[in-house]
């Protein structure tokens, strides 16, 4: 059964989502999983994106899943964009798999009813990049993510005005801010906007101390939540 991602976070006090695309070494899978093991009790979640499952397929997604279910939340970011029947299906895939929530395009707008899942789903309308189109249409496709009773939206965290619109125009929808570390945003910053995740991939991924790295995060998290 998945679980509710904002529970992770006040469980774990931290609000990160760990985004493994890269594999700095040879065996991804076992690196990851080494990482995980080190890391966990400093990530609210993981986020699989496609780099990551064309690396370890589906028998290692499951693996990593099983390996760590309950101890973290499993978000599948493969950026669905479709007809409604087929993210549907893409959805019901997922869910098998074993993870807890997905990441959808809303751009396409083709999903014409609330998705039968018991994923939890968050809808993309903004991006971290500098020149998005998404970022064009921030209040329609708010406006869609809500529409369709959506669990969150993602917004980059290079774009703290954006978070701070989001949050007044979705005041109960989770947002989910990648962008922090190698992109540019500092830690804690999407929280201080008003977002309730941070996703941070390469400044741990590639870090010679993935801990501390992590540490130095969750402690600007905690500042900006306990000030806050
Ligand atoms: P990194 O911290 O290495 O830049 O990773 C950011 C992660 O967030 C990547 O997995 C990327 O796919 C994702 N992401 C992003 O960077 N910007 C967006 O607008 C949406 C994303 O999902």
């Amino acid at each position: 059964m998945p679980r509710d991602l904002r529970d992770f976070g006040k469980n774990k006090q931290s609000w990160v989502i760990l985004a493994l695309d890269y594999a700095p070494r040879a065996d991804p899978l076992s690196e990851w999983q080494a990482l995980i093991e080190k890391t966990m009790h400093l990530l609210a979640g993981v986020k699989l994106g496609l780099p990551a499952f064309l690396r370890i397929g589906p028998d290692g997604t499951k693996q990593l899943i099983e390996e760590f279910k309950g101890k973290l939340y499993f978000l599948a970011d493969f950026k669905l964009a479709d007809i409604h029947e087929v993210v549907q299906e893409e959805l019901r895939l997922i869910e098998n798999l074993g993870f807890d929530g997905a990441i959808i395009h809303l751009f396409p707008r083709c999903i014409e009813e609330p998705l039968h899942t018991q994923l939890e789903v968050f809808g993309l309308v903004s991006m971290s990049c500098k020149e998005s189109l998404v970022d064009h249409h921030l209040d329609e496709l708010s406006g869609y993510a809500s529409k369709l009773g959506l669990k969150g939206v993602v917004v980059g965290a290079t774009k703290p005005e954006s978070i701070k619109r989001v949050r007044k125009m979705l005041q109960d929808a989770v947002i989910l801010s990648p962008g922090v570390g190698v992109q540019g945003a500092a830690p804690g910053s999407a929280l201080a906007a008003g977002a309730d995740f941070e996703i941070i991939g390469r400044s741990v991924i590639y870090s010679v101390d993935p801990l501390s790295e992590l540490e130095k995060v969750v402690r600007a998290q905690r500042l900006v939540r306990h000030e806050g």
